[in-house]
């Protein structure tokens, strides 16, 4: 059976982890394992984590990482630990504090299932009827205006670009988004979509805009007690620069390309 492993990237994270969460996921879904990675946390964040793993022996292994190298660090440390297992089909990342509850994971690889052609799948918090989306209004309208930012920054529309809940195919393309450290720490899920669209320079793989998908959460709500403080955005607005110099202009370049295939050619003249 093909796996789906899931990295969940921990910092200080003892007061928030829920470890019944986390084995009841493992319990419930046969086919998704989880990839606990512990960011080099002082606290008992390490011994909690291979707790869940002892009583998940074959589901859930530990990364400890000796020191903190923050978020971006972390998981991709741990997308490559879980795209080096031959058996894994999808990989993706949760937040620790679970406001993305796990059972989202089946919803976000239903649409890679549904769609060979795609390659990304992104949780969006989006406030819509039947959905339960609690957001600090202040953190909403702010992503609101970045994300607005991002958009236009890459060409496409996107509504949420920040959300911790993402998923991917194992393909030889998403590993190559993950191969190098990414110039950016609270901007990475950001990366992401602009590696991809350097990288389609490079070689032949689709556009962005043809292979991520966003997926209206059902559930999502802001558990507090997190390190997201107002510095925050001025880290943020520091990897906006450096993601500017990094990849500017190869970047606007890609994602003004048209699409290849059949539907970027020239519609027949009548
Ligand atoms: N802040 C922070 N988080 C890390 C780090 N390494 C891993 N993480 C994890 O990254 C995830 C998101 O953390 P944050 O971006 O700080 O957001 P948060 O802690 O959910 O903050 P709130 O939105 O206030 O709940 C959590 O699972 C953290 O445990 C790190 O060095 N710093
Ligand atoms: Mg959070």
């Amino acid at each position: 059976m093909t796996r789906t492993r899931i990295v969940v990237p921990c910092f200080e994270e003892a007061q928030r982890l829920d470890g019944e969460a986390l084995s009841g996921l493992v319990s419930r879904e046969p086919g998704t394992d989880l990839l606990l990675v512990d960011d080099g946390s002082q606290d008992d964040t390490l011994a909690m984590l291979r707790a869940v793993a002892a009583r998940n022996p074959d589901r859930v292994e530990v990364l400890a990482l000796a020191r903190n190298v923050g978020k971006a660090e972390a998981v991709r440390q741990g997308i490559l630990q879980a795209l080096d297992r031959p058996d894994t089909a999808y990989v993706g990342y949760f937040d620790a504090d679970l406001s993305t509850p796990l059972s989202a994971v089946a919803d976000l690889r239903g649409v890679l299932e549904a769609d060979a052609a795609l390659q990304m799948v992104f949780g969006s918090r989006v406030l819509m009827a039947g959905h339960h989306i609690e957001r600090v209004a202040l953190r909403h309208y702010l992503g609101r205006i970045w994300a607005t930012v991002a958009s236009y920054l890459v060409d496409f529309a996107m509504y949420d670009t920040q959300c911790g809940a993402k998923l991917f195919r194992a393909s030889p393309w998403v590993h190559s988004v993950f191969a190098t450290p990414f110039v950016s720490d609270w901007l990475f899920d950001f990366e992401i979509v602009i590696r991809w669209i350097s990288l389609s320079q490079e070689d032949d793989r689709p556009r962005a805009r043809d292979v991520v998908v966003e997926y209206p959460l059902a559930e999502w709500v802001h558990r507090g007690g997190g390190a997201v403080g107002p510095a925050a955005y001025f880290h943020a607005f520091a990897d906006l620069v450096r993601l500017h110099r990094h990849y500017y202009p190869a970047t606007r370049a890609a994602a003004e390309t048209p699409a290849r295939g059949p539907e970027a050619e020239e519609p027949p003249q009548c």
